[in-house]
């Protein structure tokens, strides 16, 4: 566990990156603003999946070079790894997944995960995957309502639910979701070479642990990539909405580190391995309309405030849907960078 855990222990400050068909929508639907995180526009919106495919698809149009882009910009911002979302709740993988035609490869004619990851490899940084749980495309996905995992069978259905995702409760398929979990995990560690970290997310009351087979998934994977680090969120780990609590009431059991959002907790835990994320704005995935962008310094202190208690800081860029990094990111992230220079880093 400490031979594995080593690098990531050291590393200190790793990028995090939310791209999807989602950065395309950039925060609007049918042209409205849409409120809450611009990754979740489709569920906070109310749009059915089809009608979300077929918005989205013709707008993701990823730009040759864009992962040699953010490569150097990581490297540049003194980031030692790269995590990106190789599948966020939307359910479109950026790989090339033979058990969907939801992805990148169906879509675009490229593998973006290969794209990526090799970039990032080219860098000298270590990669990982950010990988949902919740699909909100797959048919045996109850997209309105993931705690029915639990009751696959028929239930009186609310008339929202239907109307987003006629039938969904008929289709509902615990077991059938599992397996096709598993089999894209698979292909993501079986593909690509060596990959650094995995970053589940995430699980819900009455939707963790065991509804997705968690052991066996954590297993196999393992199995696979025996120096792969792994959070916690297969689980639900007495909140990581409470940044306190979630390294409070870590268990090792449930992954190798745990991952507390938006807000550094107010002290290190002994033995507790912890990994603060955040936006540098109000959204993980790209949104035109918010502009409400943290200081360099601020960022800077939020770095030193982290490290300072033992943890790592996975701070998050949001590209627009042809790859390109929004300029506040960008200039932000040189300026850690030059920061993290002047002050003695490697
Ligand atoms: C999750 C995602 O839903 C979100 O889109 C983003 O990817 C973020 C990094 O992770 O958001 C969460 C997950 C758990 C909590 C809050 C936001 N929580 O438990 O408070």
């Amino acid at each position: 566990f400490d031979a594995r855990m080593q690098w990531w222990r050291e590393a200190r400050f790793g990028l995090f990156v939310h791209w999807g068909l989602y950065s395309g929508a950039a925060g609007r639907w049918n042209g409205e603003p849409v409120k809450g995180s611009a990754e979740w526009i489709q569920r906070n919106a109310h749009v059915p999946t089809g009608e979300y495919a077929r918005q989205m698809l013709p707008l993701f149009k990823p730009k040759p070079g864009f992962a040699r882009e953010w490569a150097k910009l990581a490297k540049q911002a003194g980031a030692k790894y790269l995590v990106f979302t190789s599948k966020h709740h939307e359910g479109f993988a950026l790989h090339d997944s033979a058990v969907s035609d939801f992805d990148a490869k169906d879509a675009t004619g490229r593998d973006l995960v290969r794209e990526i990851v090799e970039a990032a490899r080219a860098e000298g940084l270590k990669v990982g995957l950010y990988h949902s749980v919740i699909d909100w495309h797959h048919p045996a996905y109850p997209y309105r309502d993931f705690a029915r995992l639990e009751h696959p069978l028929p239930h009186p259905l609310e008339k929202a639910g239907d109307k987003e995702d006629p039938g969904y409760a008929e289709r509902a398929n615990l077991k059938q979701y599992q397996d096709f979990l598993h089999a894209q995990v698979r292909e993501l560690i079986e593909h690509y070479g060596p990959i650094d970290v995995l970053w589940w997310d995430y699980s819900n009351p009455g939707a963790e642990g065991e509804t997705w087979r968690a052991q066996e998934l954590m297993a196999t994977v393992r199995k696979q990539q025996p120096g792969i680090v792994m959070n916690n969120r297969l689980y639900r780990s007495l909140g990581y909405d409470d940044p306190q609590g979630s390294l409070q009431w870590f268990d090792r059991a449930h992954g190798d580190f745990t991952t507390p959002e938006q807000a550094i907790p107010a002290r290190g835990v002994a033995g507790v391995d912890w990994e603060a994320c955040m936006t540098m704005n109000g959204t993980w995935g790209y949104s035109a309309l918010d502009t409400n962008w943290k200081s360099t310094r601020e960022l800077v202190r939020d770095l030193v405030d982290t490290a300072s208690k033992g943890g790592n800081l996975l701070l998050n860029i949001g590209p627009m849907a042809d790859g390109s990094v929004p300029q506040a990111s960008v200039e932000r992230l040189r300026e850690i960078g030059a920061w993290l220079r002047r002050n003695g880093d490697s």
